[in-house]
């Protein structure tokens, strides 16, 4: 039995030597010290030893077990440090290396014309509304007083998704969604995508953007809308800015105009950008029609109002001297960069 128990020693040890993993040494425990292990099997024998011989083998085993133990803890300590030395290797840092370079985005110059236009209306105290794209022919037409064959609603001019469904061609449906709403006072602006099916070119693209302004309440008039406008103008293109109205025509408003700055490059003597002008037109206003008012359970007797709207992208083009509206569409970073 002696015999045997060196042996078992010896066969441990060199079971735990070729153990090269935490799962390997556990499986050798299992092997020699688990309940049906190698030693646990002749500990068990000892029952049929004499009296004497049985502390003389009791003391071997014990030994046995102890160094079996003490082996199997050593080399558990040391295959956790090789582990440890390994997953350090691995996750080692070198401070030295060139960072990676994270380049900041930015917004697009017509979003970032667009925050400035709100920063400004809000200001004077507007608040902002929205609009679906896809827009009904009612809101987009109808209720703003659109006659049935007004030239706009033409196939050639907007894009129709159904009879009565289409893309809309301005933010004005706004202004009725607001009123339909919102009783009076009202004084919002909608900033938003505007879609036409116009061939593009340098100063049109079937897709662009416009900003609403509409305001009812008791009491407003023409004067209102043209304080209203010049203020806009300063805080956007420079103090000495000027506006005038010149007379035009849209179904929603009346009387109607359309309102040009004094050119911000000449400060309105005249060069390249306003073609000699002094000029740059900057959008299209008005007092709200009376029937769009009652449209929208409004009593034109008792409430009146103003409204205006005008192209983003145009005002970009103004503003940063660009003298191509597809630029700002056809993704070259090169471009887009330098805002
Ligand atoms: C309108 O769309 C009116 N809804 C504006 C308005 C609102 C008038 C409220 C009165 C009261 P107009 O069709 O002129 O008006 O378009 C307004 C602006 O949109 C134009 O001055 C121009 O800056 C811009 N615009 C129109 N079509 C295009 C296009 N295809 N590409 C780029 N900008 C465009």
């Amino acid at each position: 039995m002696q015999e045997e128990l060196k042996n078992i020693e010896n066969c441990a040890i060199e079971d735990i030597k070729g153990a090269r993993t935490s799962e390997g040494i556990d499986k050798v425990r299992v092997k020699y010290l688990g309940k049906k292990g190698e030693l646990t099997k002749v500990l068990r024998g000892m029952g049929k030893l004499s009296a004497e011989q049985r502390p003389v083998i009791g003391k071997i085993a014990n030994t046995v077990r102890e160094n079996i133990e003490g082996s199997i803890a050593s080399m558990i300590n040391s295959i956790k440090q090789e582990e440890l030395d390994d997953r350090l290797k691995q996750e080692v840092i070198d401070v030295t290396m060139p960072g990676k370079k994270i380049t900041l985005g930015k917004k697009h110059p017509i979003t970032q014309v667009m925050d400035d236009l709100i920063s400004i209306f809000t200001k004077m105290g507007f608040k902002v509304a929205e609009g679906p794209e896809v827009e009904s022919v009612y809101y987009n037409f109808d209720a703003l007083n659109a006659a049935k064959n007004h030239p706009s609603r033409d196939m050639s001019d907007t894009f129709y998704i159904s009879d009565d469904t289409i893309l809309r061609t301005q933010t004005s449906p706004v202004q009725i969604r607001t009123m339909e709403k919102t009783k009076p006072p009202i004084r919002i602006i909608s900033p938003g995508r505007c879609f036409r099916n116009d061939t593009p070119d340098a100063t049109h693209t079937p897709m662009f953007h416009q900003l609403e302004g509409l305001v009812v309440d008791e009491g407003i008039t023409l004067g209102d809308l043209k304080g209203t406008l010049e203020m806009f103008a300063k805080h956007f293109f420079g103090e000495h800015t000027k506006i005038k109205f010149r007379p035009h025509y849209f179904p929603f408003t009346e009387p109607s105009a359309e309102v040009d700055a004094t050119c911000f490059k000449c400060s309105g003597k005249g060069c390249s950008l306003c073609k000699g002008s002094g000029w740059i037109e900057l959008l299209g206003a008005g007092m709200v029609h009376p029937n769009v008012l009652k449209n929208c359970n409004i009593d034109p007797e008792v409430y009146s109002g103003f409204a205006f709207g005008m192209g983003i992208d145009r005002l970009a083009m103004m503003k940063y001297g660009i003298d191509d509206i597809r630029l700002f569409f056809e993704n070259d970073m090169r471009f887009l960069n330098q805002f």
